[in-house]
């Protein structure tokens, strides 16, 4: 059974993810924020279910839509606004922006624009702790396209017949870009492909913060003990187009019904009357947390906007090893 202090953490990730992600969304489309925002609204049970199961010194691997990911493993909204901006205070100088923020030191060994390739980066991580006898273990986020990459079977097998301390996290939300997994995915569920590489796959439902937590702490633990690789696979949805402004170019290709159905099943209330219920979160707590994380949220943006530009003169620096 979890403990309370760390469920009310969990509730505490979630709203900070929908927070953060409501406020991108908002400023992208005022014109604030430079290239790309794919959000992950609607889908904050996963990264959050995961990455309670781990400790700072574990790695995570993320996606194209990843600021879900990488503040669950504990990244400040502050620096993550600053790079969106391109500012030179951001995690990554203001040159990666929102698909490519990194902090080796919290364990966040990047995000990646490039579908898929954060696969084999997840597993090379969990060879090097295998080799360095560390007990710590990588988390690999993906989606639903990633899964019919070929990095993702060729990664998979080798972290199968080298026992790799990793945990595939597929993020399943249905869509890779426009095309539908049940178009896309040759098996019903992309948890099946485990068996073809003979390690344990599961699906959970994703928009149950609880149902990912347990899943992902038996992989966990059997990572560290050394029994290898596991394949997590998380029902969900993206309520957002696959980039900000997607809708504003008239993209259809799901109904609004399927959205709503969808929206319905929002991780967040879920969570807090099941919390209500067992007594460890009281309305009152409800509102202070959601007004103190709005805080949070302004603070950070405060942040970026004041952070320096980045120097032209700097724009080679860190792109190639000295
Ligand atoms: C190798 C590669 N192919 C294609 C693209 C273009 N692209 C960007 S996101 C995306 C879909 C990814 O879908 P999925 O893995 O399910 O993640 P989701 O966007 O649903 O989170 C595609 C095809 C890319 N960035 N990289």
């Amino acid at each position: 059974m979890l403990n309370s202090e760390l469920l009310l953490k969990m509730y505490q990730k979630m709203v900070l993810i929908r927070a953060f992600e409501e406020k991108v969304s908002e400023l992208f489309a005022k014109g604030k924020i430079p290239g790309f925002a794919h959000l992950s609204l609607g889908q904050e049970a996963v990264p959050v279910g995961t990455c309670a199961n781990l400790e700072e010194e574990d790695h995570i691997t993320s996606t194209h839509r990843g600021h879900g990911d990488i503040l669950a493993k504990g990244a400040d909204p502050k620096y993550m606004f600053a790079e969106l901006f391109g500012k030179s205070s951001g995690y990554c100088k203001g040159k990666g922006g929102s698909m490519h923020i990194a902090d080796y030191s919290l364990g966040i060994i990047g995000a990646n624009g490039i579908v898929g390739a954060g696969i084999p980066i997840a597993t090379g991580s969990a060879l090097a702790q295998q080799q360095l006898g560390t007990k710590n273990v990588t988390v690999c986020f993906f989606g639903d396209g990633a899964a019919n990459e070929g990095s993702f079977h060729e990664a998979v097998n080798l972290a199968s017949i080298w026992k790799l301390p990793v945990i595939y996290v597929c993020q399943n939300n249905q869509y890779a870009v426009s095309t539908p997994a049940s178009y896309a995915l040759s098996v019903q569920d992309v948890s099946s492909r485990g068996s073809a590489y003979n390690i344990p796959g599961v699906t959970v439902d994703g928009n149950d913060v609880i149902a990912v937590y347990e899943a992902v702490h038996e992989a966990v633990e059997r990572a560290r003990n050394g029994s290898g690789p596991s394949l997590v696979e998380c029902k969900t949805y993206r309520w957002h187009g696959h980039f900000e402004g997607e809708e504003a170019l008239g993209w259809i290709y799901r109904s609004k019904e399927e959205v709503e159905e969808w929206k319905k099943k929002d991780p967040i209330p879920r969570f807090e009357n099941n919390l209500v219920n067992q007594g460890i979160l009281s309305k009152t707590d409800i509102e202070k947390t959601k007004e103190q994380t709005k805080q949070l949220i302004e603070d950070a943006v405060k942040f970026a906007e004041e952070a320096p530009l980045p120097d032209p003169e700097e724009a080679l620096v860190g792109l190639f090893p000295d």
